[in-house]
């Protein structure tokens, strides 16, 4: 049959995309805060992006104004759907060791934590976390053409919908 190929084919993609580490220059660069093309405001609410998709010439640095509507923590992290997936389980680590906390991010548990286990830190050039009511932003250079996505990685977010696309042309 021909699905058991295609399906064969997918798998095989899946995981030769996985095994590559994910580098960080594969999505762009930090962005520098003097040489903003475009400001673009993302509002987040439970659980979903407003827009959810931006679309962004190979190049720009876009300085992006995160809000915080919705009455959980969210956050605004630019990866490609592998990084995604590599990045829930240190998400599921900051629930269970209560630094986020539904709507508030415990921030000098947060601190005190990252000492002993630096991925509690949560400090990614590529994401920003916010509770509810707060803005914050995120520069971001994109130096490749390649389809990228916005999403929350809390524990349940980004299967319930809280993810979007960022297409770069
Ligand atoms: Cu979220």
């Amino acid at each position: 049959m021909h699905s058991k190929k295609i399906i064969i084919i997918f798998f095989s993609l899946f995981f030769s995309t996985l095994s590559h580490s994910a580098s960080m220059n594969m999505i762009g660069e930090k962005g520098d805060p003097n040489r903003v093309d475009r400001v673009v405001n993302i509002k987040m609410y439970d659980n979903y992006y407003e827009p959810n998709v931006v679309k962004i010439k190979k190049g720009e640095t876009i300085k992006f104004i995160v809000e915080n509507l919705g009455e959980l923590v969210h956050e605004y992290n630019i990866g490609t759907k592998e990084m995604h997936v590599k990045h829930q389980p240190e998400m599921q680590k900051l629930i269970d060791h209560e630094i986020i906390l539904g709507d508030k991010i415990d921030k000098i548990k947060m601190k005190k934590m990252s000492k002993m286990d630096h991925s509690l830190g949560h400090s990614h050039a590529n994401s920003v976390m916010l509770e509810p009511k707060k803005t914050g932003e995120l520069i971001w250079k994109f130096t490749k053409d390649i389809n990228l996505e916005m999403a929350c990685n809390i524990p349940g977010h980004y299967e319930t919908g809280m993810v979007g696309n960022l297409i770069t042309y």
